[in-house]
């Protein structure tokens, strides 16, 4: 008997390793190595996982940004300001404050190039402070465009090579980095001038990063992007620039997008403003109403111009607002609280 009850607790004692063994087989994996495109993306708040743990590295796809998985995504975010004129929200508060409180899912880091104090004369101070915001975008989980803020980029070639090229050999292998290698050209070619510029910028990019998404410029202050169509470039990822300010421009430049679209071009709106060109003046908030339906209609990703405390109405933030993020509510200026309350809805 005694020897009956000692084979039967042993056997039960197996019984239940064995259970808890495939039990913990079973506990759901996270899959932040790339996966194999099988699983929907959640963006669940209510995991650990980041937003770029979860989307991964983002490719075009025809006229859509999809994400690892090929699932199309839209993005929500803020462009900071240039950043030799506001240096004090290139910090890594900043970004994580955009991210946890205003539910940023990208942030854009806009170096200021050529006007006064920009990247061509202050080479280290301008570099170091988009390094902070990569950095920050990196450690929150979510991405970031890296703008080279320019008007006359084409003059400069030769400074934008490399300035790409070193940011890609620090951070080309990760999935956070999007390159926006020409904010705005002004009214120059885009077969003669832009497409070469954008050229010879890629293969700098590409020599150290061969997936990471770029986003080019297009001519008028990145509008004419129905000049692609029929002269695209030649690389897998890259997508096109649409800028517009609500107040200013209006149904001729979501036609101008639709044609792009309609012909497979890959838009992404890396700035735009509710407010005049000008980035003041007056709020047109019905027609900005119009362009956020336009930009879901078609899963288009945006950044607002802008996180500033400038006393204009495109800036999102009072005079005086800290460089380290927790505003309240009345630090917000009109504009800031109304593109916070619909990033803060639509994004999940
Ligand atoms: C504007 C700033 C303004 C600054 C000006 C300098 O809002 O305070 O004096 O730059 O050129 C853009 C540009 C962006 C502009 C913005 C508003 O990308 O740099 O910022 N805008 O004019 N394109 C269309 C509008």
């Amino acid at each position: 008997m005694r020897i009956l009850t000692t084979l039967f607790v042993f056997l039960l004692t197996i019984s239940l390793m064995t259970a808890c063994e495939s039990d913990s087989g079973t506990l759901p994996e996270t899959d932040q190595d790339g996966g194999d495109g099988s699983e929907e993306p959640t963006g669940n708040p209510n995991t650990n996982s980041s937003i770029v743990d979860t989307y991964g590295l983002l490719k075009v796809s025809g006229n859509k940004i999809v994400d690892k998985n090929n699932n199309s995504i839209q993005l929500r975010g803020m462009s900071l300001f240039w950043s030799q004129w506001m240096g004090q929200y290139y910090t890594s508060e900043t970004v994580k404050w955009l991210k946890e409180d205003w539910k940023c899912n990208i942030v854009r880091a806009a170096m200021g190039v050529e006007d006064s104090d920009g990247y061509l004369t202050n080479k280290e101070t301008e570099k170091q402070k988009i390094f902070t915001v990569i950095d920050a975008a990196i450690a929150e989980g979510i991405y970031v465009i890296v703008d080279w803020h320019s008007h006359h980029a084409e003059d400069h070639v030769e400074d934008a090579k490399s300035f790409f090229s070193e940011i890609a050999q620090k951070y080309g292998d990760q999935p956070n980095i999007i390159y926006e290698i020409y904010n705005e050209p002004l009214n120059v070619s885009w077969v003669d001038v832009l497409k070469p510029y954008h050229e010879q910028v890629i293969a700098a990019i590409r020599a150290h990063d061969p997936d990471n998404m770029i986003i080019c410029g297009t001519r008028t202050w990145s509008q004419d992007v129905d000049e692609v169509i029929g002269n695209t470039i030649n690389d897998n990822n890259v997508a096109y620039t649409l800028h517009y300010y609500a107040a200013t421009h209006k149904q001729f430049l979501r036609d101008k997008a639709q044609k792009a679209l309609d012909a497979g071009i890959p838009i992404f709106v890396t700035e735009y403003g509710i407010t005049e060109a000008s980035g003041d003046g007056s709020i047109d908030t019905n027609e900005a109403q119009i362009w956020w339906d336009f930009l879901d209609q078609n899963k288009i990703s945006w950044c607002n111009w802008s996180i500033a405390d400038k006393q204009e109405l495109s800036a999102a933030l009072k005079s005086g607002a800290s460089g380290l993020g927790n505003w309240a509510d009345d630090e917000l200026t009109d504009s800031g609280k109304m593109i916070r309350a619909e990033i803060k809805e639509k994004n999940p």
